[in-house]
């Protein structure tokens, strides 16, 4: 456990007490020692009712305990004070003990939130905010239930178009339910089959889980809200639906589908295809970006130059690649000048702690229970850096599009790339402190 992370459960679970006296546990050679002593000071309850100055060096007797010994306080935290009392056999300070259960267990496996070298320093940045009032859109496989979800999520759209691949009978409707993207051998072009990744759902809670739940993780900005938008469902998915979806997550218009109140601050894609950007997805992501919404795309996990893989590549996207356990560029992160910054993705090297845990369903098809699992790829990067704009968003809510990318370009920490991977580590605390220095300047 890094030093950072034990100054916070400590914080978390220390309990302060009601005075500022310290308590010790004091026994004594016998039954009239002990009450000799007691009777040759004050009762603390009597000195808290006169709320007068006391003497710091005057124990006050606070409790008998079941085995005979005695609670005293003092309030200057020096037993030596006890010298002074006749009988004294044992001083021991009356501790604080805290629960053993941590409000998120799991985080102390998030790594890529805290760890110094290859974390993201969230801590620094949840001083200012935890992302209340922001929205992230997360176009994805869609939602399956899961407690770090619950009351997370806004109501979504399913934009899956084609009724085969979404395997729910029918085109688009409001139900962005993940409803499983296993494959049998031979699908999608692949020898073997697959189970259900539950990829949405993993996304979604990396960048905003429940926090203190008492249970599992927590997200990068936990008080944000997820808008799900469901795009890929078996073999994946149209582009012309992640077109539309981005048009509608924006707060544009798409026929037959009820434009939404309330835009999203950011949208990610956690999603790739091979080619140049498209005209249409160029347009709609210019769109986005003049209606306030800020654009992050994964990388891609082929291993190639990032310029040749949309949509990181349309002008505007914050192209995100993946940084390994070690802060260096993972072996699979697509890389080069396509690529704005880089977040941690995980190091796909058989270590499973060395990537990133969040919610998932165990059921191999259709849900079945709610647990956690481990993936590794820029499609992990890229809710981090999703999260981070969501705490910019709440804690300037005016910060223009181009300002979100210009502070996360300029705070990020220099990563071991040996290929480029943009201006390196997505640094939360540092990108914070920019946001807020400027906003009180203007
Ligand atoms: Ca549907
Ligand atoms: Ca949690």
């Amino acid at each position: 456990m890094s030093p950072r992370c034990f100054m916070l459960a400590l914080t978390l679970f220390t309990a302060v007490p009601a005075t500022a006296a310290t308590r010790y546990i004091v026994r004594f050679a016998d039954e009239a020692s002990a009450n000799a002593a007691i009777a040759s000071v004050p009762k603390a309850e009597a000195a808290m009712r006169r709320k007068r100055s006391v003497d710091a060096g005057q124990p006050r007797h606070v409790a008998t305990l079941a085995g005979g010994a005695q609670i005293f306080e003092v309030e200057d935290d020096n037993p030596a004070h006890f010298a002074r009392l006749h009988g004294v056999t044992s001083v021991e300070e009356d501790r604080i003990v805290r629960p053993t259960a941590l409000a998120d267990p799991l985080y102390l496996r998030q790594w890529s939130l805290h760890d110094p070298r290859s974390g993201i320093d969230a801590e620094a940045a949840w001083k200012y905010t935890r992302g209340e009032g922001a929205v992230i859109a997360v176009l994805d496989t869609g939602a399956t239930p899961h407690p770090e979800l619950d009351g997370q999520l806004l109501p979504g759209y399913d934009f899956v178009s084609d009724a085969v691949r979404a395997r729910d009978g029918d085109g688009r409707d409001p139900d962005p339910r993940d409803e499983g993207d296993w494959e049998e051998p031979g699908d999608c072009g692949r020898r073997a089959g697959s189970r259900s990744s539950w990829h949405g759902t993993h996304v979604m809670a990396l960048a905003a889980a429940k926090r203190g739940n008492r249970l599992g993780i927590t997200g990068v900005a936990p008080e944000a809200r997820i808008l799900p938008v469901r795009v890929l469902a078996h073999c994946g998915g149209y582009l012309s639906d992640v077109i539309d979806a981005i048009a509608w997550a924006s707060g544009g218009e798409v026929p037959r589908v009820p434009t939404l109140t309330r835009r999203a601050d950011v949208i990610n894609l956690s999603l790739v295809t091979e080619g140049a950007c498209g005209a249409a997805m160029a347009d709609v992501i210019r769109q986005a970006r003049e209606r306030g919404v800020a654009v992050v795309v994964a990388a891609g996990n082929e291993g190639v130059g990032a310029s040749g893989m949309a949509p990181g590549n349309c002008p505007g996207s914050i192209n995100v690649g993946a940084l390994d356990r070690g802060g260096r560029l993972a072996w699979y992160s697509n890389h080069g000048e396509a690529v704005t910054l880089a977040a941690p993705g995980g190091s796909l090297r058989g270590l499973r702690t060395d990537d990133l845990i969040s919610a998932v369903d165990q059921g191999a098809r259709v849900p079945w229970r709610s647990v956690f699992g481990y993936l590794a790829g820029t499609s992990m990067a890229a809710p981090l850096v999703s999260g981070v704009v969501a705490l910019m968003r709440s804690a300037d809510p005016s910060l223009h599009v181009d300002d979100i990318t210009r502070h996360l370009v300029d705070n990020a920490r220099p990563a071991r790339c040996l290929k480029p991977c943009g201006t390196g580590l997505l640094d939360a605390g540092a990108t914070l402190d920019a946001v807020i220095e400027e906003r009180v300047v203007l």
